[in-house]
């Protein structure tokens, strides 16, 4: 529903400069950091850019169109997007990565994990087409079995889940990430920058510059960073974004169908509700409320798929108004 403008669309912004001629070519967005981002260009480099328009979203990920000449660089348009992974409510919205096939959510034994955040996660991840893998790391602290056996619910709906050390065994999700685009998503310090410097070649230098370039060097992520998986020129390997810590995460701008389709376990029942707009909360006939009594479904998901379908609700409401 209100996604935002720029959502699959091809259409650059065509203004001239005055100062022509302008090189106009395309590159893959590598890094973005407020209204600044990187883009690698073939045979040119990665060239620092802003963004032409307040209206116009650039995430990593996105095939960025650009015009440079030298001193002035500006992206002024992207091109169509397969997905778009982003969080909003009723007022604003901020965008993760485009163009990815894969989203894989972090946990930690020593962080508290807030697993509606992560169910969030499966949800955007469904509704994108995309597939979800939960990557459970530093299995080198003590009690971490016992913490992976909290996961087994989602091993049952049918997302792999899988066990790595980022310092010490991050090879195991290696197979996972070969040939995909994926997003590295999770709270902060559950060691997603230390897993891709692990597994991308190069990435922990990238990081340092960009970070230089994007001025924001700090321990914990503010920039998100694209980094290509095996090395350049050897075919396409694949890649893998890594994102800053996130406490929330807003999917007001799905509408309630695609809320319902994205909750694998919940989806034959819907249309079984006695009623077609049926919010699965207190209405009668509920064919959701009935596989809730009887422990068929969990009530975490139950519970976070009313919310889902308010916040969408709330959201809807207030774009009527504006
Ligand atoms: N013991 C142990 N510590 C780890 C492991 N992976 C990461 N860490 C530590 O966890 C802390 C946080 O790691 P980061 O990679 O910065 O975490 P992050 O998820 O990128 O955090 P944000 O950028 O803030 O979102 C660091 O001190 C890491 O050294 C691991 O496998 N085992
Ligand atoms: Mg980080
Ligand atoms: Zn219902």
């Amino acid at each position: 529903m209100n996604a935002p403008a720029t959502r699959r669309s091809a259409t650059p912004n065509a203004d001239a400069r005055p100062h022509d001629p302008l090189h106009r070519e395309t590159g893959l967005v590598v890094a973005t950091h407020r209204r600044h981002c990187v883009v690698e260009i073939d045979g040119v480099g990665a060239l620092e850019c802003q963004h032409r328009g307040r209206r116009l979203t650039i995430a990593c990920g996105d095939s960025a169109i650009v015009e440079h000449d030298g001193q002035y660089r500006a992206v002024v348009g992207v091109g169509p997007r397969t997905s778009l992974l982003y969080r909003s409510d009723a007022w604003r919205e901020k965008i993760v990565a485009a163009n990815v096939t894969q989203v894989v959510a972090l946990v930690a034994p020593d962080v508290p994990v807030d697993e509606h955040l992560l169910n969030r996660w499966i949800v955007a991840a469904e509704a994108e087409r995309c597939r979800f893998v939960l990557v459970v790391n530093k299995m080198d602290l003590a009690d971490s079995a016992r913490f992976l056996e909290r996961f087994a619910p989602y091993r049952a709906l049918g997302y792999p889940v899988v066990a790595v050390s980022a310092l010490h065994d991050p090879l195991p999700l290696a197979p996972w990430l070969t040939g995909q685009h994926s997003v590295l998503i999770g709270q902060s310090g559950m060691g997603k920058s230390t897993l891709v410097n692990a597994l991308a070649p190069g990435a922990a230098a990238a990081i340092g510059s960009i970070s230089t370039a994007l001025r924001s060097g700090r321990h914990t992520t503010s920039a998100t960073t694209l980094h290509r998986l095996g090395a350049r020129g050897g075919g396409d390997h694949g890649w893998i974004v890594d994102s800053p810590g996130m406490t929330l995460f807003g999917l007001a701008h799905y509408g309630p169908a695609e809320i319902e389709r994205a909750f694998v376990e919940l989806r034959a029942l819907f249309g079984s509700c006695r009623f077609r707009d049926c919010r699965h909360d207190r209405e009668p006939g509920c064919a959701v409320r009935a596989a809730l009594t009887d422990g068929r479904v969990a009530a975490q998901r139950v519970a976070l798929l009313r919310t889902l379908i308010d916040e969408s609700q709330v959201a809807a409401r207030a774009l009527r108004r504006r």
